[in-house]
């Protein structure tokens, strides 16, 4: 056991192989530093993802990590939090894998409330298969799958998060790494599911979206939304705010009343040999 933890501890040593530039760099030392901070040790912690750029992001990971099948990180992830709840498991990945592919998981795992949380890299784009629409690029964008701009409207995953269910919505920036490492602080203390949407530019196939779009739009809030109202409302005028902008405490006996009474797996599995 480390007594006193630093972002380092949570390296492999690996090197990332993004693009210079890319955003994925400021999210994985958010996550590094954000679980130095709390002191959680790295055998101790999950980084589960998906497939991507951004699902590289599991293997430069110090602590246990899986890379897992496109858009399948969160039921992944559930699984390993439910058999093994003392562990921090975090799930992570991209707007294609999160909200494309993947975003009926997101709904379930939003209704459920396992403690997991859920870091989504949204560049608006398909990064690792060379720039195509995704389903938050804005209408208008062009790509190879949208070459006359895209006529489909952009989901809003904190709202479609907060209509399933979801008890903590954080959005953050990869370009502001101390804010991110605070929001993925409170993600990972709160006791049930949450959902960190993270602009994190890509710096080769998005450049509408880079550093200076995000740093002059984003506007920051110091506390969470009142009222369903006060949501919708914060979102309506900036989709690109930043905080955490939902936190709710829904009873969680259940998962925890089922955690205290489940056998390890060892001692299950010892009842199975016959
Ligand atoms: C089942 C399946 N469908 C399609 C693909 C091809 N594919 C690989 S990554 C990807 C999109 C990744 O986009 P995103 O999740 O936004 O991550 P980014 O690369 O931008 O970080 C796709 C469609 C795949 N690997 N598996
Ligand atoms: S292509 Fe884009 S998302 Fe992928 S590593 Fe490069 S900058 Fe990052």
């Amino acid at each position: 056991m480390v007594e006193t933890l630093t972002a380092k501890d949570f390296s492999n040593g690996n090197a990332p192989t993004w693009c210079p530039g890319c955003g994925d760099y400021g999210v994985l030392r958010g996550i590094q530093s954000a679980l130095a901070k709390l002191n959680i040790q790295p055998e101790d912690s999950v980084l589960v993802s998906g497939i991507g750029c951004s699902g590289k992001i599991s293997h430069y990971f110090g602590g246990y990590s899986i890379h897992t099948t496109h858009g399948r990180t969160l039921p992944t992830a559930l699984g390993i939090k439910s058999s093994r709840p003392e562990l921090t498991v975090i799930a992570a990945g991209g707007d294609g894998d999160g909200y494309g592919i993947g975003v009926g998981h997101l709904v379930h795992a939003a209704r459920r409330n396992l403690p997991v949380t859920y870091i989504v890299m949204d560049n608006s784009v398909y990064g690792n298969t060379k720039g195509q629409t995704s389903p938050t690029s804005p209408l208008g964008y062009e790509s190879s799958t949208s070459p006359e701009g895209n006529l489909d409207q952009p989901i809003n995953p904190l709202l479609l998060a907060w209509s399933s269910g979801a008890t903590f919505i954080g959005q953050g920036f990869s370009g502001d790494i101390k804010h991110l490492e605070d929001l993925i602080i409170k993600g990972i203390q709160h006791d049930g599911f949450s959902l960190i949407n993270v602009f994190s530019p890509c710096v080769v196939f998005n450049k509408a979206q880079g550093y200076d779009f995000y740093k002059n739009i984003i506007t920051y809030h110091e506390r969470p939304a009142s009222s369903p109202q006060d949501l919708v409302s914060l979102i309506a005028e900036n989709p690109f705010s930043a905080g955490v902008l939902w936190q709710r405490q829904k009873d969680n006996t259940r998962y925890h009343k089922q955690k205290s009474e489940e056998p390890d797996l060892l001692t299950y599995l010892k009842t199975r040999i016959v």
